[in-house]
């Protein structure tokens, strides 16, 4: 139903402004941009004070101001003034122009009159001629000029717009219309004919760019009430002017109702600048610049749209589930908006322009996108490292496969999620395919740093295995030093690193390593060996001297039975010295250096270092290179490469006079030990002292053994003696010569004197048995107490 609050406006004023503001506010408050096509305008020219205004109020139930009867035919409506028809559906807008012949402006006004006229044309889907019913037929009528304006305008519209042209016959007489109409469309086709067209359009028929209609009315002033009744035949004709059939049914180039004031206003300029107003291209610019601001509204709209801030701020925290549905969804609301304010415009430009707030709003969208990608991709690389952590820690075996396994269901579920975050309007642009070549390549780095630390820890854990096999048996054969301890060693080091490498190629498989990787890794390996023998060589020679003076002190101390040796007069000294020397020295010839190469000739180690004992026995000591020939003279061993030498010569013959030094005080005290036996043997008086003493003896000897009483009492001194001699043990006090004899002896002599009498005694008072055991038990004592002391 009719709009009310949506009072007369001043389109364009006398001066020829256009009033836009005003229009807009008239085009919300009738909402002409919600009636898309569907909405008509209707125009009126006419002479000046023909009644216009009148019949536009009457017919439409607007407000213009109409010139009051009494005060004459003065211009009354000054430039274009518009308003809503009350009642009629759809939304019909009425404008209501100055007159075309009017008194005030004068000829030299024709100007705004055209101006006016081309504008009405151009906005207008009907347009009313309001004509006297007198002036038909005639060739002063005041309509004629009117008309050919409205003729001449019209083909500079470029294009026809099928505008209807509505006579309204005013002050009809009684002659019939079936009369006048002839007439007067006779007149209208001759001011047609007589119009200078261009000449495209010269031989264009009138019907091409106008419908003509026309109707008759009475008297307003005079017969009102007919007048009435005609006036409200004729406002159904306007109802539903636009539908097909209708009064305007065939209209063309209609603005949407959105782009209407824009349109106007642009028409009017161009109308003003006195340029041609191209209607095509009119409709396209105003397309172009509406559906662009649509755009631009309907892309403030989504950045301030709620569940879009939502996501956006998801997509920056982490992974955001179903985010191509959702942005979709979003932005089809926003596309339909725009669809449903943009449709009736034109289609190409509706198109670009729908396009362009795709663009826009993805482009708005794309660093969310970018970063719910990222995160995927961040998140994919994490559960691989994870899985790939965890299979690898139970099982080395597949390394390899296992790596591939994983990435590829690292890459599988990062591609799933690349779809779910796909947005379908994007789908051709946006492509996740950097953020997966990064995926692959960051996966590949990690599997191949994890399998490099892997394929490290294989090779110590094998290294470690080769260490424990070879270590402790080279260590003990480096110790003992056997002439054949290097030819052991270099089986026992080959054997073993067989074995390994053997095992150490098996693991390895799992890891897929290339001919060249696995060759260098069974390489590294097996050349461990040498280090691991180095370093116990190496042990063994920090210690050389104590392994040189245990050598020494073994053979030196020990006999051929390997019990300890006790020093007699018969012991060569000299040779056994010679003999442990030379048993320490092969030693020190075995650790002196690295022999593991099977094919390096014999050294001459062992020999040069012997040197060392034979000049030691000539002068009693070494010759420090003095001669040239001296072996030990160089800095490096014959036959022995420098890497292999783990005591050069010079530092070998340093060991040598230390070991001399240090072994010095072990030889004197044998030497010594030697001669204290030899004194010890001779404690008896030498044998022309004990003839003396019986040739000078003789005498009281004899009176000794003549006297009865001596006689026992000598027997029984010398038992007595005899059984103190067998306590003491006198030959092993005196083993180490006369006087340590005689201090050892006098700390026991009494003790021991004691100890036998007491034996007599107790043998006295006990029963014979008893005293055969007790005897037995003191002697088990006596020896135990020897023992004692012996240690
Ligand atoms: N003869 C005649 N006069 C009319 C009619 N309608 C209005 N008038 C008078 O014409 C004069 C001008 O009316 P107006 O509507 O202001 O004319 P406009 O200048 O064309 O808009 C007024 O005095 C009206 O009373 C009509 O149907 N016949
Ligand atoms: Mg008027």
């Amino acid at each position: 139903m009719a709009q009310e609050g949506a009072p007369a406006i001043q389109l364009i004023d006398e001066k020829g402004s256009f009033h836009e503001e005003s229009l807009v506010e008239f085009c919300k408050a009738v909402k002409l941009s919600e009636c898309g096509l569907s909405y008509a305008v209707v125009a009126i020219m006419g002479p000046q004070s023909s009644g216009k205004s009148t019949l536009l109020n009457h017919l439409f139930g607007t407000k213009f101001r109409e010139m009051d009867a009494l005060m004459g035919r003065n211009q009354t409506t000054k430039g274009v003034w518009l308003q809503r028809a009350e009642g009629i559906d759809p939304c019909t807008l009425v404008m209501d122009l100055e007159g075309t012949d009017g008194r005030e402006r004068g000829e030299d006004d024709t100007a705004f009159e055209k101006q006016s006229a081309l504008f009405s044309l151009a906005v207008a889907d009907i347009v009313l001629i309001n004509m006297w019913c007198h002036d038909i037929g005639r060739e002063q009528a005041s309509n004629k000029p009117l008309l050919k304006t409205v003729f001449q305008v019209m083909m500079r519209l470029f294009s026809p717009r099928k505008t209807t042209m509505l006579f309204v016959i005013r002050d009809k007489t009684k002659t019939p219309m079936e009369i006048l109409e002839p007439i007067l469309r006779d007149d209208v086709q001759k001011i047609w004919d007589e119009v200078q067209k261009p000449g495209k359009h010269k031989d264009t028929p009138l019907t091409e760019f106008f419908n003509v209609e026309v109707t008759a009315l009475s008297n307003y002033e005079e017969k009102e009430e007919q007048f009435n009744e005609e006036i409200a035949e004729l406002n159904q004709r306007f109802q539903n002017s636009v539908a097909p059939g209708g009064l305007a049914g065939d209209r063309r180039a209609v603005v949407p109702g959105s782009g209407f004031p824009f349109s106007a206003h642009e028409m009017w300029k161009v109308i003003k600048e006195n340029k041609d107003l191209d209607l095509p291209a009119h409709k396209v610019m105003v397309a172009t610049v509406r559906c662009e601001e649509i755009a631009h509204e309907k892309l403030q709209s989504l950045a301030k749209d709620e569940d879009w801030k939502k996501l956006e701020e998801a997509s920056r925290e982490g992974l955001v589930a179903g985010f191509g549905k959702k942005v979709s969804s979003i932005l089809d609301k926003y596309t339909s908006e725009y669809d449903a304010e943009a449709g009736f415009f034109d289609e190409g430009v509706r198109v670009a322009k729908r396009n362009y707030l795709i663009s826009e709003a993805l482009e708005m969208i794309q660093p969310a996108y970018d970063s719910v990608i990222s995160n995927h991709r961040t998140n994919a690389l994490e559960k691989f490292k994870k899985e790939l952590q965890a299979a690898a820690e139970s099982d080395d075996q597949e390394f390899t496969s296992t790596v591939r396994q994983c990435s590829e269901k690292a890459l599988a579920s990062f591609d799933q999620a690349c779809t779910d975050t796909s947005v379908s309007q994007a789908a051709s642009t946006w492509n996740p395919s950097k953020a997966r070549e990064k995926l692959v390549r960051d996966m590949n780095a990690h599997g191949q740093s994890l399998r490099t630390e892997r394929l490290q820890q294989l090779k110590s854990n094998w290294q470690k295995r080769l260490e424990d096999a070879v270590g402790e048996p080279v260590s003990a054969l480096l110790d003992s030093a056997p002439e054949d301890a290097w030819s052991s060693i270099r089986e026992l080091v080959e054997s073993e690193t067989q074995k390994v490498t053997k095992g150490l190629a098996t693991a390895l498989a799992g890891f897929e390593p290339t001919r060249e990787e696995e060759h260098a890794i069974l390489t590294d390996v097996s050349k461990y060996s040498r280090t691991i023998v180095q370093k116990k060589a190496r042990e063994e020679t920090n210690q050389a001297l104590i392994r040189m003076k245990d050598r020494f002190n073994n053979i030196f101390g020990h006999d051929e039975d390997s019990l300890p040796r006790v020093w007699g007069e018969d012991h060569d000294v000299r040779k056994i010295t010679k003999s442990a020397r030379v048993a320490a020295l092969k030693m020190l010839g075995v650790i002196v250096a690295l022999r593991l190469n099977p094919d390096a000739p014999e050294d001459n180690v062992e020999d040069a270092l012997l040197t060392l004992v034979s000049d030691a026995d000539d002068d009693g000591s070494t010759r420090d290179g003095s001669t040239t020939s001296n072996p030990l003279a160089s800095s490096t061993w014959a036959g022995i490469a420098p890497e292999d030498t783990l005591l050069t010569p010079a530092q070998c013959r340093s060991l040598w006079r230390q070991f001399r030094a240090e072994t010095e005080y072990t030889i004197s005290q044998a030497l010594a030990a030697q001669e204290a036996k030899r004194h010890g043997n001779n404690w008896l008086p030498p044998p022309w002292a004990i003839a003396a003493m019986l040739v000078l003896g003789f005498n009281e000897l004899m009176a000794v053994l003549r006297n009865p009483i001596y006689l026992p009492i000598v027997f029984v001194g010398f038992l007595l003696a005899k059984a103190v001699w067998v306590q003491l043990d006198l030959q092993r006090h005196f083993q180490y010569g006369a006087l340590p004899g005689l201090v050892s002896i006098s700390t026991r002599f009494l003790p021991t004197v004691m100890e036998t009498f007491n034996g007599l005694v107790a043998a006295g008072t006990a029963k014979p048995e008893e005293a055969a055991a007790s005897s037995n038990s003191s002697r088990r004592a006596s020896q135990a107490k020897l023992a004692d002391e012996d240690d």
